[in-house]
């Protein structure tokens, strides 16, 4: 893996700088460079990706297939050169060309295929898988624009397009052999006693396929996803009648169907389009599936036994009917056959309970889209009230005119799993209880993200600290992590954890300064809340607590003072209007309070644009607190606590998804819990004066409340926030009021515990020392054992 040289990494780069890219040295560019050193990267994915593709063929082993409609992957130069264990190769290679590896590196877009948790998840699996041997596809659409870009105008969050396939991706391999034909809409008819499905559309999806490469270059795996070309390809007809636009038709609408990423990952809004996207991905991925599989030999009954079917989330659970349609339809299986092959393949993830959230399709839009599966699912519906006549009446797939996909992932799937102990338990006792009454079938599988980007890569000088104390190693086995801890009693570690902590702040205030001009001391604390903007995270618990501090130190400002920076990141939905309202009074805020002279260095608020991957990787290694403080049983797990915590940031956070097993872990001594629990907030919310009651009883929310509503931070527009006042008077359903003061209490235990700098630092590095369970390894071993009954390849 490591036999290559400098000089010869050097003649790979400069090869395909002139042969690949057809340019020579001297007018290359920045991007030139990092085209001809990513495919010398890449050139040594291939030799291991085809040995473990051969190695699964020859061996019959079973393949895991992940359906997701998000893959947020992020940057992919570094992350190569770490897993072949190239990176400082490379670094010195460039060096000799004259070239800044960092800025190289940060050249390369972000591929930001998903909206967050559930799309960062399934990139974080994909690397999992490749490092622990699981042999596996992923499976998703190759988005023309990913995620958008957000910039702030006023404050307020403006949504720009993003464009990363304008500049060619250098990871991927177009397979234009490996296309398949997707149908949508038309008729049925009989045909000799069998129903036959008369698609009115039809696309063709196109295979590109990415090399995921595990830890060590040991394993390789293929992101495989699909980008929607017409089948018809130019209707010269048109053309020659010089009808030029209406000729380019048919090309056009077909690569509407991966032509972007649905922004909103908060409400489900029965649009047609994200139906046939959903579909689009489903029918192509199991096609091919099926393709595959019978090349191999096998006869279908025998599909379990080879293939384990992964649906992240609900968005691919057509694939429960298009499955039962492929056996039947076009392989003769009888129903009941394929029914039994389907849901021994199949799994669910469920990674949400917000009602909101769950998608559900009118019958009318389903029927018209995909006549067969709507046929197809009140089959399945029928025979599961048969097989179950004690299901409730109220129990079902099709309710009210509406399929929903909840259910039927459920009842197609041999397994269905939560995101963390307690939301796992929530989808048990709650979203689906009779289900699982009627067929037990639930098990938890708790979220982890890989090390290998979210330490070893991000965090150069924690991690160099890692490997001196404890040598090589605990990256693939995270749980040697816990050999840390007997050096927290010794003085001289916790100087270097602090001394490489602070590293990671200087530099993140060098880049505060150059992006959001904002000057911040390296010695304050940083506070750091990165995610989608929801109700239910409860940004607007954590500015208003800002705004108290604020007020205070307005009140006293010779008192003595923890200074802090509070930072936010993270986008809103394009039509979440009250999410976008909390992002403008951070911004209105942070104006205030950064230009206030009697404030100074004791509070800062920043909010660098454009929260993606990348910035998740530079804010994450600098932060001292990680906040967490969603309203409890509404964050199915949380990933972004566990990276916190390996990059030793202690957690200020409520009882709430992963949070629970973080704080088991870390022990409550190093850990800042408070508010209501998941237990206690429906009884809370059951008062009708809850919120009253509380602002009543806190003369520091009252005061924050004034301030709001008085225009403090909106002298130009005094009334912008009224509405937002009034909500939290009258219809705080997220409990951000009754929350209040308790976070205030543990936000003033931060500053206790942060003042005692021997103390915090032993709290950060006990922090990271005890992190080694969220390795999405271990929850992909999980998976293989308790779900997709596959063992490692290696
Ligand atoms: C939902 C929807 C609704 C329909 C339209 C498009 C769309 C796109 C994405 C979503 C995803 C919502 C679910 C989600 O992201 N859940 C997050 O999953 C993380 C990984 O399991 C978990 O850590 C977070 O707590 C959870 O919010």
């Amino acid at each position: 893996m490591t036999d290559l040289t400098a000089p010869q990494l050097k003649a790979d780069i400069l090869r395909h700088l002139t042969y690949t890219l057809g340019k020579d040295a001297p007018h290359a560019s920045r991007y030139d460079w990092r085209m001809a050193l990513s495919f010398a990267i890449r050139d040594r994915i291939v030799e291991p990706w085809f040995a473990s593709t051969r190695k699964t063929w020859e061996t019959g082993h079973k393949r895991v297939y992940y359906l997701s409609m998000e893959f947020l992957i992020g940057r992919l130069l570094e992350d190569a050169t770490i897993n072949l264990g190239l990176r400082d190769l490379a670094e010195a290679a460039m060096g000799d060309l004259g070239q800044d590896f960092r800025a190289i590196v940060e050249d390369e877009p972000d591929a930001a295929l998903g909206n967050g948790g559930l799309g960062r998840l399934a990139a974080c699996f994909m690397e999992s898988m490749a490092t622990v041997g699981c042999p596996a596809y992923g499976y998703g659409i190759r988005y023309e624009h990913g995620l958008f870009r957000q910039r702030f105008e006023q404050g307020r969050q403006v949504e720009a397009p993003e464009d990363w396939l304008t500049q060619r991706h250098p990871w991927e391999f177009e397979r234009p052999e490996a296309a398949y034909t997707i149908g949508f809409k038309g008729h049925l008819e009989t045909r000799a006693g069998r129903e036959v499905w008369v698609p009115g559309e039809t696309v063709l999806a196109e295979a590109y396929d990415t090399p995921v490469i595990g830890w060590q270059g040991k394993w390789a795996n293929t992101l495989r996803l699909w980008s929607a070309k017409s089948t018809t390809l130019f209707d010269l007809d048109r053309f020659n009648r010089g009808d030029y636009a209406a000729a380019a038709e048919p090309e056009a609408l077909a690569r509407t169907l991966s032509r972007v990423l649905y922004p909103d990952d908060t409400t489900y809004q029965g649009k047609e389009l994200r139906l046939k996207q959903e579909f689009f991905l489903t029918s192509a991925a199991l096609q091919d599936i099926l393709r595959r599989f019978t090349a191999g030999g096998h006869a279908l009954r025998d599909l379990p036994k080879h293939v384990a079917i992964q649906m992240n989330d609900t968005h691919p659970a057509i694939a429960g009917p298009e499955l039962i349609r492929l056996l039947v339809d076009d392989h003769g299986m009888e129903f009941s056959d394929a029914m039994e092959t389907a849901r021994a393949c199949l799994g669910y993830t469920n990674h949400t309970l917000l009602p909101e959230a769950l998608e559900r399709w009118a019958t009318y839009t389903f029927g018209n889209i995909l006549p067969r599966h709507m046929q197809i699912v009140e089959r399945i519906d029928g025979w599961h009230r048969e097989t179950y006549p004690s299901r409730p009446h109220w129990v079902g797939i099709v309710k009210h005119h509406e399929v929903r996909m909840g259910e039927l992932a459920v009842i197609m799937s041999h397994k269905v799993n939560g995101v963390s102990a307690l939301h796992s338990d929530l989808v048990k006792k709650n979203l689906f209880s009779e289900l699982e009454a009627l067929h037990p079938r639930i098990v938890n599988q708790t979220n982890g993200v890989t090390p290998r980007r979210w330490l070893k890569m991000c965090n150069r000088p924690l991690a160099g600290l890692i490997t001196e104390t404890l040598g090589d190693g605990w990256e693939s086995d995270l749980d040697r992590l816990r050999g840390l801890e007997p050096h927290v009693g010794d003085k001289g570690f916790l100087k270097a954890f602090g001394a490489a902590k602070r590293q990671n702040k200087v530099a993140l205030a060098g880049w505060i300064k150059d992006h959001c001009g904002v000057s911040v001391s390296a010695d304050a604390l940083f506070d750091v809340q990165v995610k989608r903007v929801h109700e239910y995270k409860r940004q607007l618990l954590n500015i208003l607590d800002t705004i108290a501090r604020y007020h205070d130190i307005r009140q006293n400002p010779g008192a003595t003072w923890v200074p802090r920076v509070k930072i936010f990141g993270g986008k809103a939905a394009p039509g979440y209007a009250v999410a976008k309202e909390i992002i403008h009074l951070i911004n209105d805020v942070a104006q205030v309070v950064n230009n206030d002279p009697v404030v100074g260095d004791r509070l800062k608020v920043v909010y660098p644009e454009n929260y993606n991957v990348s910035l998740a990787e530079r804010l994450i290694p600098a932060a001292d607190l990680s906040e967490q403080i969603s309203t409890a049983g509404k964050e199915a797990s949380g990933t972004g606590n566990m990276k916190f915590m390996m990059n030793g940031a202690p957690t200020i956070g409520t009882l709430d998804g992963a949070n629970v097993e973080i704080l088991q872990e870390v022990g409550a001594e190093n850990f800042f819990l408070f508010g209501l629990t998941a237990e206690e907030v429906g009884p809370r919310r059951a008062n009708p004066d809850h919120a009253r009651d509380a602002i009543l009883a806190s003369q520091s929310l009252q005061d924050v409340l004034q301030m709001i509503a008085e225009g403090r931070f909106s002298p130009e527009d005094p009334g912008r926030y009224h509405q937002l006042v009034h909500r939290v008077w009258h219809h705080d359903y997220f409990l951000v009021a009754s929350d209040f003061e308790a976070y205030r209490t543990a936000q003033a235990e931060v500053d206790r515990a942060y003042a005692d700098q021997a103390r915090w630092l032993k709290m950060a590095a006990l922090n990271t020392a005890r992190s080694g369970f969220f390795s999405s390894d271990r929850t992909i071993r999980g998976y293989m054992k308790d779900i997709w009954n596959v063992t490692s390849a290696l």
